[in-house]
This record gives C-alpha cells, sequence and structure tokens, in this order.
C-alpha cells in the first residue's frame, strides 16, 4: 500500500496535464458539524480529502497545481488555546512527505491559495467541504471578467476528475468494503437472537450499533430499524415502536471500517417465525433481488438490473391483487411505482451514497470493480386488500466482475429458514 495517496494524486495531475491549460484541483478537510452552539458531530474526514491524502486530520487541503511543481498541502500553525482543549494535533509533516507534497503553514489559508491560483485557468473544487474556501472560490467566480485576468475563469466541480478515479474499486479497497461487511455481519448475529414482542425498535438499533462500534466501527448511515408499517417509510427514524407479534422488522444498516462503508437490509419475523402474506411478499422481494443479482455483469446499464427486479416485483403485485395487466406495459407505465418508489441501489464506497450516478433508473453502463448496493422493496403505507401495512426491502453490496457480481456482504443470510435459525 505504500505510495498508495501518491499513485493517485499522479493520476489527478495526469488529467489535469491532458486539459492542456493551467488547471488545479483543490481538495479540503471536511470541516467540524455543529450540533448544538458551540458543540460538534463527531468528526468524519471528507472522502475525497482521504481518497487523496489517506489523512485524518481536520484542517488540511490539498492543491494539486499543473503551475507547481508538487503538490501543496496547507495547514494551519499549531494554537496554543486550542491545544489546551483538544491536544496537540498530529504533525502533518510525515504526510506532506509521503505525499510528496510541499507542506505550507500559514494563517489566512484561503488567501494563500488565492495566490497560488494567479496563474490557473480551469479550477476543479469542491462544492461541500471547507466554507471559507469555498467563499474564496466563490469569490474568484463572481469577479466581473476585468478583473479576470490573474483567476481561473472555468470552475468545474472536482468530481469532473474524481469520479471515474473513485468509481472503480481497487483490490485494496474491496477488501475494506468487505471488513466493513464482516462487521455488519458480527452486529446482525449479535442482534437477531434478541429480537421479540414488546421490545421496542431504538433498542435494537441500540444493539446494532453498539457492536458496530465494539467491533471498531460506526455506522456508515443512520440505522434505520422500522417494524410494521413504519417500514414503509424509506428513511424511517422515530425508532419509538414496540415490536408487535405477526410483524416483520426492518433493519437497514452498515458499518464503516477505515472510511469505507458497507449498507446492507434485512428483514427479521418480530415472533422468529416468517408466516402467511408476509412470508410470500419477502420471497417475491427476494426472488426480485436474487434476479436483480444475476442480471449484474460488466458492461450492462444499471436499467437492466433495475427491470430484472421491476418485473418481479409487478409479477408479485398482479398475484397479490395490487396491479392488473400485462407486466412489460405495467412496468413501461411504472405503475409499480407507489410500491417501488426508489431505485435499485447505490454506488457505495468511501461514501455511502458513493460517486457513480448509479442511483435511479438512469443509463449509464458498469463497470468493472464497480461497487453498489442491490436493494428492491415493496411498501405499503395503508393495507391493500388482504395485505397489511408494511415494507420489505433486503439489500447486499456488489462488486461487478467481467463475467458477474461478487455479493460482499453473502455471509449475511436472507433464505427464510436461514434467518429464522439465526433467531433461534
Ligand atoms: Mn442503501
Amino acid at each position: 500500500m505504500k505510495d498508495l495517496y501518491k499513485s493517485r494524486i499522479r493520476k489527478v495531475i495526469k488529467t489535469l496535464l491532458a486539459t492542456k491549460t493551467p488547471s488545479a484541483l483543490l481538495v479540503s478537510s471536511a470541516p467540524f458539524a455543529p450540533r448544538s452552539r458551540d458543540t460538534f458531530h463527531p468528526y468524519r474526514q471528507n472522502s475525497d480529502f482521504f481518497y487523496l491524502t489517506g489523512s485524518l486530520e481536520p484542517a488540511q487541503h490539498l492543491l494539486i497545481s499543473t503551475e507547481e511543481e508538487k503538490p501543496l498541502l496547507f495547514t494551519e500553525p499549531v494554537n496554543a488555546h486550542k491545544v489546551v482543549w483538544d491536544g496537540k494535533p498530529v504533525s502533518p509533516k510525515p504526510l506532506a512527505r509521503s505525499l510528496g507534497a510541499t507542506l505550507e503553514t500559514v494563517s489566512d489559508i484561503p488567501q494563500e491559495i488565492k495566490k497560488k491560483l494567479r496563474p490557473i485557468h480551469s479550477l476543479y473544487y469542491q462544492s461541500e467541504s471547507d466554507p471559507q474556501v469555498f467563499r474564496m472560490v466563490n469569490e474568484l467566480f463572481g469577479l466581473p471578467s476585468h478583473q479576470r485576468l490573474t483567476s481561473p475563469r472555468s470552475f468545474h466541480h472536482v468530481d469532473t476528475i474524481l469520479e471515474p478515479l473513485r468509481v472503480r474499486k481497487s483490490r485494496h479497497e474491496i477488501s475494506e468494503i468487505k471488513r466493513a461487511a464482516e462487521v455488519t455481519w458480527e452486529s446482525l448475529q449479535h442482534t437477531a437472537q434478541m429480537v421479540e414482542p414488546g421490545l421496542r425498535e431504538h433498542e435494537v438499533l441500540a444493539t446494532l450499533e453498539y457492536h458496530m462500534r465494539l467491533f471498531g466501527c460506526e455506522p456508515s448511515f443512520s440505522t434505520i430499524v422500522a417494524s410494521g408499517a413504519s417500514a414503509a417509510t424509506l428513511h424511517y427514524q422515530a425508532h419509538t415502536q414496540k415490536l408487535k407479534k405477526g410483524e416483520l422488522l426492518l433493519l437497514d444498516f452498515g458499518a464503516e471500517y477505515n472510511m469505507y462503508a458497507a449498507d446492507v437490509t434485512r428483514m427479521l419475523p418480530v415472533t422468529g417465525t416468517f408466516t402467511g402474506i408476509l412470508a410470500e411478499l419477502y420471497d417475491c422481494v427476494l426472488e426480485a433481488q436474487l434476479k436483480s443479482i444475476a442480471a449484474v455483469r460488466s458492461g450492462v446499464t444499471i436499467q437492466k438490473v433495475y427491470n430484472a427486479a421491476a418485473r418481479v416485483l409487478i409479477d408479485g403485485l398482479k398475484d397479490f391483487g395490487v396491479l392488473r395487466g400485462n407486466t412489460s406495459a405495467l412496468l413501461e407505465k411504472r405503475a409499480h411505482l407507489p410500491y417501488f418508489p426508489h431505485g435499485i441501489g447505490h454506488g457505495l464506497g468511501l461514501d455511502v451514497h458513493d460517486v457513480g450516478r448509479l442511483r435511479g433508473t438512469n443509463k449509464p453502463k458498469l463497470q468493472e470493480g464497480m461497487v453498489f448496493t442491490i436493494e428492491p422493496g415493496l411498501y405499503f403505507p395503508r393495507p391493500v386488500g388482504k395485505l397489511p401495512a408494511c415494507g420489505i426491502r433486503i439489500e447486499d453490496d456488489v462488486v461487478v466482475r467481467k463475467s458477474g457480481c461478487e455479493v460482499l456482504t453473502r455471509m449475511i443470510p436472507k433464505e427464510r429458514s436461514k434467518i429464522e435459525d439465526l433467531m433461534a
């Protein structure tokens, strides 16, 4: 893994040079997100900045410029007052050395970066990261043309350069996601056995997250624990309901390991056994998910993967008396959208909703090494015919291979009998 970040920076330089204009790419550490007055949410590094530096430290900035011999790493001088509260910051010197960067320790970082941007024509910058740097770039953008002789005149989102690099995952990145998946599985194993009628959703949530943290991870997003009708709300966050007999419990959760995310959804029957129409609905969603996974291979569109699931769900909705008509015509009319209102999945990597434009049902073609989720579902906010109000989703993480895909979360069971075994 030596020189991992150096080699990524080299790829950025190559892309900048290919534009044949003086160009630069600017990325910053994440800012602290306020929680309440002067307290903050736990710090989480910006994914682009981590991708290019491996640094977990706040208040750092990386400028890669075709007009500089080396990348520039900007940091603030040590503030003695801050040290009292936060401890001594990690020295940026080894980081600069490992990146082959020149270290610039300055108190007014935006002003210093602005000076370095004078010869630049095209600037690639982040829309969400450091607010002060963003303000400085916006000032440059807002300059009238006669004042723009010595500043960038062409502004682009960093995604233009970083998305094509980040979207295909290396072996190393896939092994990080696998580790996140294993911890996700551990947390489910420790949680499934406690599920029973009378327990509250927040108790299940606390158990899942406790085990993720016990194994050195953080939740990669806000865990969703939704029982019965609550599961029809896609991003349900109240977590106040008592688990009731005869209901299914939806768990949408994932660990983040070393900045890499896993994202899984599993359904548990509250009593430990799937029964009746919910068992049938479950099998329909599972079949949709398996068909969708089977459609994944390099070169196919995400739309094809989506349609493989949508057709099974439409057939199921016909069997349950919710829809009537020809399956292809219903798919064409998007008749399933009230019951399956989201895309088939999303890119997964450093961000739980990663780069790659795979959300929705659009046209991008899958490439080897892309990692994304496959998560079809059926949702009924109100009872429909003999179906109770409920929501069912099954989600796994896959990596695209030449002639298929590898399910990175395959250790987590999803057949009904195996889930029942897990809860026994
Ligand atoms: Mn997801």
